[in-house]
């Protein structure tokens, strides 16, 4: 497994340094969270959800768009956020000739220009009181949001939480709030993470692969708690991350299953009942809080907790950082070109004039080697010709490249091609200085 690395180069702090083990493909560099996340409590989310079934009890035992119950709800939710000293906004819309609304709290605080959001749709359908569809979510990313205000953190990035009206008409509430977002708002948003169905009664653990960095931030907290996952595939788009991934923004989440049925093996990893929905009451009138599995709404709150910690503290890698790929990749004697690549990112703007490519190849004869650095759009710059003549053995060398006209953030390439017969080698490392 190819140890991916991320040093700061200079004066920069330890805090910067992060040692990333990836996977098959490499994910982005990514420094360690300022503080560890607290733990949520379970009871105060489940004291959430009795507050909706309350709420459904009280109007017609539902909490859907254009009802009593759902703009009772929205009041229940904002004003524990109001309390906890968030800046709210309603936002309102129309939908099936019904008024609804969004709610949008902001943490104060943080860099403006890098908003980490969390949300949760908080309607239910009209035949039930949607205490896991979506209670769960929409009461997790509340305690979450109460615990910010109890730690009073202070995120390097600003931290923002929805929470949406009229999903089960089609996302209609999340796709007015990014619809409504000016351009350079959105590209403010460094990552939306959507929690919709979060402690199914037979539960799954599902994790959104929309994203590789933001996915691996809950593959990492799951595998560190020794709980597999599995990746969430019951069809994209099916909940309120589809308007934010539609423009551009990058999406992660949590599912623990709806109506499909879970297999024997998954049951052998996660328990529960095999032949079974992961939530038999999925759109109806018992999805009350009866239909709730604790375990799995705890370890899921505790998830979003740790990935707002892990994204809102996380600092951006300081200038001088250094991008390092340490797998060997072989050279094919007088064969097709390979490549290595690194996935730089947490590096605004362009590369720099002055970028130092550092390569390492061990090859006898290394005039055999042509060697090309490959920018994230794919434009090349020639870095070595090939050379009958130069009988040395490796290249051990840094360049300098002006690739003031590239992104610096995206997946570089080192190219190597052996274009003469005999003599062989491989590509034992290469790094990138920016
Ligand atoms: N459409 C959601 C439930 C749902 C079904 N598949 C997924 C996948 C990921 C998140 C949510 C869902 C609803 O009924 O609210
Ligand atoms: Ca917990
Ligand atoms: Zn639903
Ligand atoms: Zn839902």
């Amino acid at each position: 497994m190819p140890a991916f690395k991320i040093v700061a180069a200079g004066a920069a702090t330890a805090l910067a340094a992060a040692l990333l083990t990836a996977s098959a493909t490499p994910a982005s560099a990514r420094p360690t969270a300022l503080a560890a996340a607290p733990d949520i409590p379970v009871a105060n989310v489940k004291a959430h959800l009795s507050q909706l079934q309350s709420i459904a009890t009280a109007n017609g035992g539902n909490r859907a768009h254009g009802r009593a119950g759902y703009r009772a709800s929205i009041d229940y939710v904002k004003a524990k956020l109001d309390a906890a000293g968030y800046t709210t906004a309603l936002q309102q819309f129309t939908s099936g000739g019904a008024t609804g609304w969004n709610l949008v709290a902001d943490w104060p605080g943080g860099d403006a220009n890098h908003v980490i959001m969390a949300g949760a749709h908080l309607d239910s359908v009209t035949a039930g009181p949607g205490i896991n569809d979506n209670g769960s979510g929409s009461a997790a990313v509340l305690e979450t949001a109460l615990a910010v205000a109890r730690e009073n953190l202070q995120p390097t990035k600003h931290l923002r939480f929805g929470w949406w009206g009229a999903e089960e008409l089609g996302m209609v509430g999340s796709r007015a709030y990014v619809n409504g977002l000016a351009s350079t708002d959105r590209a403010k948003i460094d990552g939306y993470l959507n929690f919709d169905m979060i402690g199914s009664p037979n539960p799954g653990y599902f994790v959104y692969d929309d994203n590789a960095a933001l996915e691996k931030v809950f593959k990492d907290w799951y595998a560190a708690k020794g709980i597999a996952t599995e990746i969430e595939t019951e069809g994209d788009g099916r909940s309120d991350h589809a308007p934010f991934k539609s423009a551009g923004i990058p999406v992660g989440g949590l599912f623990s299953g709806a109506d499909y049925t879970k297999t024997s093996a998954q049951a052998q990893k996660w328990g529960g009942t095999a032949g079974q929905a992961f939530d038999r009451c999925y759109h109806s009138s018992c999805d009350t809080t009866s239909n709730i599995n604790d375990t799995a709404l705890d370890n899921n709150s505790d998830a979003i907790a740790n990935a707002i910690w892990t994204l809102g503290t996380a600092t951006a890698p300081p200038p001088g950082t250094v991008f390092e790929n340490t797998a060997d990749v072989s050279v094919p004697d007088n064969g097709a070109a390979v490549t290595s690549s690194i996935t730089v990112s947490g590096i605004s703007g362009n590369a720099p004039a002055a970028l130092a490519v550092g390569v390492d190849i061990r090859h006898t004869w290394r005039g055999d080697l042509v060697v090309d650095l490959v920018a994230p759009d794919g434009s090349s710059y020639r870095l070595k010709n090939s050379s009958g003549s130069d009988s040395a053995d490796n290249v051990i060398t840094t360049y300098t490249v002006n690739a003031s006209g590239e992104v610096a953030n995206g997946t570089w390439r080192l190219r190597v091609q052996d274009v003469a017969s005999q003599d062989t080698g491989y590509i034992n490392s290469w790094k990138l200085t920016f």
